[in-house]
């Protein structure tokens, strides 16, 4: 297992490079250019500054996540060809730049949903809640409106230029079911997979947070079947997942660990955090300990290290603890607590393992 975190770049992220890399065990950053619209290529010199930056701290661009994938390419518009061709153009760029993941999502018009980005808990700390009551009457415009106003960074999935024909949007995708989406990311995988595979780059597509349908938009990356559909779409090693516990988590009938063990050679990059989930539907970002939330974080672990897996792995979202001030969900403190405890439940493997063949 090779550990990373995620870094918004300079400017734009409270987290510095040399914070990150005094996390034990940390070697590296899950990035993006936030500033490059989704669609657009991703330029050269861009890439490269990072690069020397994140190379200078000593840390590796080994994964970026994520590249955006266009609206018209999930809704399978004829302006798909253009913005897939750029894509292709991108994964190239990032393979002669030394990337070996890159992460994306298939999920139309909004990334992650929740309620509210800072609901207090009982201990004074503060998370990422979503409310299954509040999402049923809320307008998707004042949603928006909720994330811009609570950051000063540009927030992944919810750039302003995507969202400004909200609208629009969400008229185009009435027309969009589940199999067409379904058809629109086939189509999408068999013109990339072929470009990663020859430039050695493994895609892994995040899975839909929640997973399930939001203001009627059609969701398909939710569970185990759906995942096997997936990989089935293109069935070749280059053609992955981000396997986020959290996201899937969200639904209590995803057995999260047992997924881990059936889909571990495909899984290159894993997101490893915990949620709490209520019987009417809400849930709440918890700290990635497993007795503090619902997902078994101590057998997802143990899911990997069963199947001796290797890729990469990052702690997602953490809670706002210590009175950081950060983005929603990706403070320092509670995030380097995840690494700290992966590791631990890790290393725990490990060492039974060893002890045992010795034994034998
Ligand atoms: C939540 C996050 C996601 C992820 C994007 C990748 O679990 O990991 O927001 O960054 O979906 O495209
Ligand atoms: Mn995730």
């Amino acid at each position: 297992m090779r550990m990373v975190l995620r870094w918004f770049g300079e400017g734009n992220d409270t987290v510095g490079l040399e914070q990150i890399k005094q996390i034990p065990g940390v070697e590296g950053v899950a990035w993006s250019l936030h500033d490059v619209p989704a669609g657009e290529e991703w330029p050269e010199e861009k890439i490269i500054e990072v690069k020397k930056q994140v190379e200078k701290s000593g840390l590796n661009i080994d994964v970026v996540e994520s590249v955006n994938v266009h609206e018209d390419i999930k809704l399978g518009m004829p302006s798909r060809k253009k913005y897939i061709s750029n894509y292709i153009k991108t994964i190239e760029r990032l393979a002669k730049a030394g990337v070996k993941v890159i992460c994306y999502n298939f999920m139309p018009v909004f990334d992650w949903t929740r309620t509210e980005l800072f609901k207090k808990m009982y201990d004074g700390s503060t998370a990422l809640f979503f409310e299954n009551e509040k999402i049923k009457d809320i307008d998707p415009m004042k949603l928006v409106e909720m994330i811009s106003r609570n950051s000063s960074y540009t927030m992944p999935g919810w750039e302003p230029e995507r969202l400004e024909h909200l609208s629009k949007l969400f008229e185009q995708y009435k027309q969009v079911t589940e199999e067409d989406l379904w058809d629109n990311l086939q189509y999408f995988l068999e013109r990339i997979i072929p470009v990663a595979k020859e430039n050695d780059v493994k895609m892994a597509i995040h899975p839909d947070d929640p997973p399930w349908s939001v203001f009627g938009l059609p969701r398909i990356i939710t569970n185990k079947k759906n995942i096997q559909r997936f990989l089935n779409l293109v069935d070749d090693p280059y053609n992955g997942v981000t396997f986020c516990s959290g996201s899937l988590g969200a639904n209590p009938d995803n057995d999260v660990a047992d997924m881990v063990r059936e889909f571990s050679d495909r899984i290159h990059f894993a997101h490893i955090r915990n949620v709490k989930t209520y019987d009417n539907g809400d849930f709440i970002e918890t700290s990635h300990r497993t007795q503090d939330g619902s997902v078994d974080i101590h057998d997802v672990v143990k899911g990997y290290h069963d199947t001796q897996f290797s890729g990469y792995t990052r702690p997602d979202h953490g809670r706002h603890i210590w009175g950081e001030n950060s983005r929603p969900g990706y403070g320092l403190y509670d995030r380097a607590m995840g690494v700290m405890y992966i590791w631990g439940l890790w290393d725990a493997f490990e060492r039974s393992k060893r002890k045992r063949s010795n034994e034998s």
